[in-house]
């Protein structure tokens, strides 16, 4: 018989389906071992063979961590919020549900095609009521919590409402934004507008619930408020600062714009400390934990008070640089700090106000990456120098954010380009603080020098410097040494249909929650996706009556983003099914956090930060007992895919052959990669495949239309998606999954090229083989295997086992195949020996394995199969190689028994034939034999 994949195929799945292979139990009697994916977005494009790579890779680790007796945890589920589905919903009117659930089943079908070993009863939906019920119920917790600086972690508000009814806010040291009461409406506050943010006990027995909620407002780590957002009309929604790119939404190409807006908030912030810390406890890739490092970018600096000629008020600086405070020759703020309106000289306000305005187009992210157009105008105030006391001009410029520091900086054109560059631009004054160094190109930005021309500092080297800088400024009470974080809080509101609605009512404009016993709050029915004619989120088109539960005088009618459900889905699946809990305590202790992740990179700042932040939130609030998510993480890299193109000549529908296209204007367009066969490009088809290409006319190059190609993105919007599913029909499951194991390391870019796929598959042809004799009957031996056999088998046992547990996943498939072939050679078909083989095979072909298991006579899975142990001693040689020389020549070499004595070997190598034709019929003078080193005839 032979390897009839689609059969075995068919019948293992439906075998491993109907017997609950792959069920995970909670066995605690076995070490538990995590692995997972990052769930997919369930798209309508479906599945290409690159989405596949890590779930092939998490798959072979899931059954050899099975093997080695681990009870492993391998799920997978969806996050099936999300964008795609709601446009689909706007353009088609089809509710996202019904698309999501479309997508699902489609994915499903390629997923089981290719024989993961997932517990499918532990599949989560992000966007099912039953999963984000406790979605909800994480926010009510956030909203529930302040973040004690004392004890470093976030703690249940009822404590901080403890303390405000003890001691007021006195001694209570908690993380609030900077000037907080500056926001509360002081018409509904009673303390009138000197309050600067302190009230005693009494005070806060004497406030209105609503009042003291108002103050709570500012410590929930989930709170409301006014935040610059990139607002984008053409989407209706928010969008976080990597959905933009360049002023346009990163999707659909949409402008953005800065505007402010309420929004819920999540005090990340708070972590930004151990978030950066942590990172080295955990097993992750190094550019990964860099990227979040420079995200969170960590200042150590100093904040210093610059006043203001004839204005009360101060302007508060944050620098890193303290030690060049006398190279201050003006000070610029962001267009959008507060008191640029205030300070604006009448003569000034016309250029000021256009300036505000135009910057306002920008996102922060062109802000900050637009180093060649210099922008700014002058507001016609003057600070003061702190310690010269010289007057020095305030500038507004975009080039400061108004969301990190203070939104103010004090401009040395000697140290900072960006300072350097508005000076020269603005013709500013340029002072150098720098001893022996030219300033006159370019700003000095290294640390390492002394300083000048700047009083108490000059003489000092810069490190010093600052030190006693910063010490200065605390003398002089103008300032204090300061930590920044380029973190900001992360906005949690979305004005969109298709995402978490929030626990949340209000009354009076305060916000109030749902209790738990009436979660989830469902998302109604609407009569579109779009926001209303006022511009309030399309949740709002609800009528009351719409809302299975509705209270207080509205609901809230934002959404959650994307990234909520995707920050703590790994608990879900420890527990799917729980209806009291998100997960029981018992199998969160037992199964703990990830032990091993798999997923793309491009997560980096996003879902695997937020993951990070909930985990330790979770934490502090004594639901998890462990700190970070995921211990270890390997990023897949990217399958690329091999485009081709036709070349369109300009203003025609005609196409010219790729080595004629230099006569003319062309324009490339991606053409299915299915109409093309060795870049040779099938018109029939292709006039076939479009309308617009029905009348397409050629030029072709000896008879032939030539394609351009070029390596890619693999993605349906070029054309060169190749789907798995073609290949399983073509070669079966488990030749797809060893071929995309076989292209090269996981980590690694690779483009897709099935030339070596045949290889793979006739490599698991040969496997059956010796299985079989050569009529295709199965035919074992089942004696004891001789040495050479278990040399063989025990070789390989060790590479591939090393091999694996380096998660080198396409060298062990070279490892298989060489196995395989010496096999072949020694025509091996014992029995003991093959057993093994499959054991090492099953991770990577479960099908073929499952089937000669089978056909071995085993009767359980070969899933249930414990791994081969590796045994040295089948590896130690037992014969010495020894190299014959001839008058100190090497001429042959010979392999005798270690023990064999001296006298034998001569007898023996002055018998041999070799040795008779070297030494060409005379005798030999002497023969010298150093044992297990070498032997030496001389003649
Ligand atoms: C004076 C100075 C002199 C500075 C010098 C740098 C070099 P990092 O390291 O990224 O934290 N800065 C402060 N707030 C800013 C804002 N809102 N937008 C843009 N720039 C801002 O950068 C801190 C430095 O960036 C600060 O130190 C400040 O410029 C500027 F030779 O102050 B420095």
């Amino acid at each position: 018989m032979d390897y009839d994949f689609k059969k075995i195929e068919k019948k293992w799945r439906s075998h491993w389906k109907n017997n609950q292979t792959y069920k995970t139990h909670h066995q605690t009697d076995k070490p538990k071992y995590y692995v997972l994916d990052m769930f997919p977005y369930p798209s309508g494009a479906g599945l290409h063979v690159g989405h596949p790579l890590g779930y092939i890779a998490t798959d072979i680790i899931a059954r050899y961590k099975r093997a080695n007796g681990f009870n492993v945890l391998h799920p997978m589920g969806y996050d099936s919020f999300g964008l795609p589905a709601e446009q689909y919903a706007i353009q088609f009117g089809q509710h996202p549900a019904i698309t999501t659930e479309n997508n699902i089943a489609r994915y499903r079908e390629q997923l089981d095609i290719l024989g993961f070993s997932f517990d499918w009863d532990r599949e989560v939906r992000t966007s099912d009521p039953n999963y984000y019920k406790w979605t909800q119920w994480i926010f009510k917790q956030l909203y529930n919590s302040w973040y004690n600086l004392d004890t470093n972690k976030a703690e249940s508000i009822e404590i901080l409402i403890q303390k405000f009814q003890e001691n007021g806010s006195y001694n209570t040291n908690a993380d609030v934004i900077e000037n907080w009461y500056k926001n509360l409406d002081v018409t509904k506050f009673h303390f009138g507008k000197d309050f600067q943010g302190d009230f005693s006990a009494t005070d806060w027995k004497s406030m209105q619930p609503e009042q003291r909620e108002l103050i709570l407002q500012h410590f929930r780590i989930a709170y409301l408020a006014d935040t610059v957002v990139n607002w984008c009309e053409g989407l209706g929604t928010v969008l976080a600062n990597d959905e933009v790119k360049e002023g346009v939404s990163e999707r659909g190409g949409y402008p953005v714009i800065q505007k402010l807006m309420k929004q819920w908030n999540l005090k990340i912030t708070s972590y930004a400390e151990r978030l950066i810390n942590d990172l080295d406890t955990i097993d992750w890739p190094e550019p990964i934990k860099e990227m979040q490092r420079n995200w969170m970018g960590k200042s150590i600096g100093a904040s210093v008070l610059f006043d203001i000629e004839n204005h009360d008020e101060k302007i508060e600086v944050f620098t890193t640089r303290p030690d060049t405070i006398f190279g201050v020759t003006f000070v610029t703020l962001s267009p959008e700090h507060l008191l640029v309106k205030k300070i604006t000289h009448p003569d000034n306000k016309q250029q000021i106000e256009n300036y505000i305005k135009s910057s306002s187009l920008k996102t922060e992210r062109d802000r900050q990456s637009d180093v060649k157009n210099i922008s700014g105008a002058f507001t016609g105030a003057f600070a003061i120098h702190p310690f010269s006391g010289e007057k020095i001009p305030i500038w507004i410029g975009d080039y400061v954010l108004a969301s990190y520091g203070t939104g103010a900086v004090m401009a040395v054109p000697c140290g900072d380009q960006r300072d350097w560059n508005f000076a020269k631009y603005f013709k500013i004054e340029i002072k150098n603080i720098f001893k022996n160094i030219d300033i006159s190109e370019k700003a000095y930005t290294e640390k390492d020098g002394e300083i000048a021309n700047s009083e108490f500092l000059d003489g000092h080297a810069i490190h010093d410097a600052i030190k006693i800088a910063i010490d200065k400024i605390e003398e002089k009470g103008i300032g204090k040494g300061k930590v920044n974080y380029r973190l900001r809080d992360a906005i949690f509101s979305r004005q969109r249909y298709w995402g978490e609605p929030f626990p949340v009512y209000f009354k009076n404009d305060i916000p109030y929650l749902i209790i738990d016993a009436k979660l989830p709050v469902e998302l109604p029915p609407v009569d579109a996706y779009l926001p209303t004619a006022s511009g309030q989120p399309p949740l709002a088109r609800a009528r009351k009556e719409d809302w299975k539960i509705f209270e207080g005088d509205r609901m809230e009618t934002n959404t959650m983003p994307g990234w909520a459900g995707s920050s703590w889905y790994f608990l879900r699946y420890l527990d799917p099914n729980n209806e009291t809990a998100f997960a029981d305590k018992s199998k969160i202790d037992y199964w703990q956090n990830v032990d091993l992740y798999i997923g793309g990179a491009e997560h980096a700042t996003g879902h695997l930060l937020y993951a990070r932040f909930w985990t330790k939130f979770l934490y502090d609030r004594g639901f998890i007992p462990f700190v970070e998510p995921f211990k270890k993480m390997i990023n897949q890299g990217m399958i690329l895919g091999r485009s081709n193109f036709v070349y369109r000549i300009k203003d025609s529908n005609t196409y010219v052959s790729k080595g004629l296209k230099k006569n003319y204007e062309t324009i490339a367009i991606n053409v299915d990669i299915n109409l093309v066969e060795d870049d040779i490009l099938n018109t029939v088809k292709f006039k076939n495949w479009r309308p617009e290409f029905e009348k397409a006319e050629f030029i072709l190059e000896d008879g032939k239309y030539n394609c351009g190609f070029e390596i890619e993105k693999m993605s349906k919007s070029k054309h060169n998606v190749q789907t798995p599913d073609e290949l399983v029909e073509k070669f079966g499951a488990d030749t797809l999954r060893m071929f995309e194991m076989f292209l090269g390391p996981l980590e690694q870019f690779k483009p897709w090229d099935t030339k070596s796929i045949n290889g793979v598959h006739n490599f698991l042809r040969k496997c059956w083989r010796l299985f079989h004799n050569s009529e295709g009957v199965f035919s074992v031996n089942r004696d004891t295997p001789t040495k050479d056999e278990l040399k063989i088998l025990h070789k390989t046992i060790k590479k591939v086992t090393d091999e694996i547990d380096r998660y080198s996943f396409n060298t062990v498939v070279s490892t298989m195949m060489i196995c395989t072939n010496e096999l072949t050679d020694i025509k091996c078909n014992n029995a003991t020996i093959l057993k093994s083989l499959l054991i090492l095979l099953a991770p990577y072909a479960p099908h073929i394995a499952e089937e000669l298991w089978e056909k071995l006579g085993e009767k359980s899975s070969v899933t249930e199969a414990a791994w081969p142990k590796f045994n040295a001693d089948y590896l130690v040689e037992d014969q010495f190689e020894y190299p014959v020389s001839f008058n100190g020549k090497m001429r042959y070499k010979i392999s005798l028994p270690f023990e064999m004595p001296p006298i034998e070997i001569e007898s023996l190598v002055l018998q041999n034939e070799q040795t008779l034709k070297y030494l060409e019929g005379k005798p030999h003078k002497k023969i010298i034999v150093v044992p297990n080193r070498i032997v030496n005839i001389v003649c």
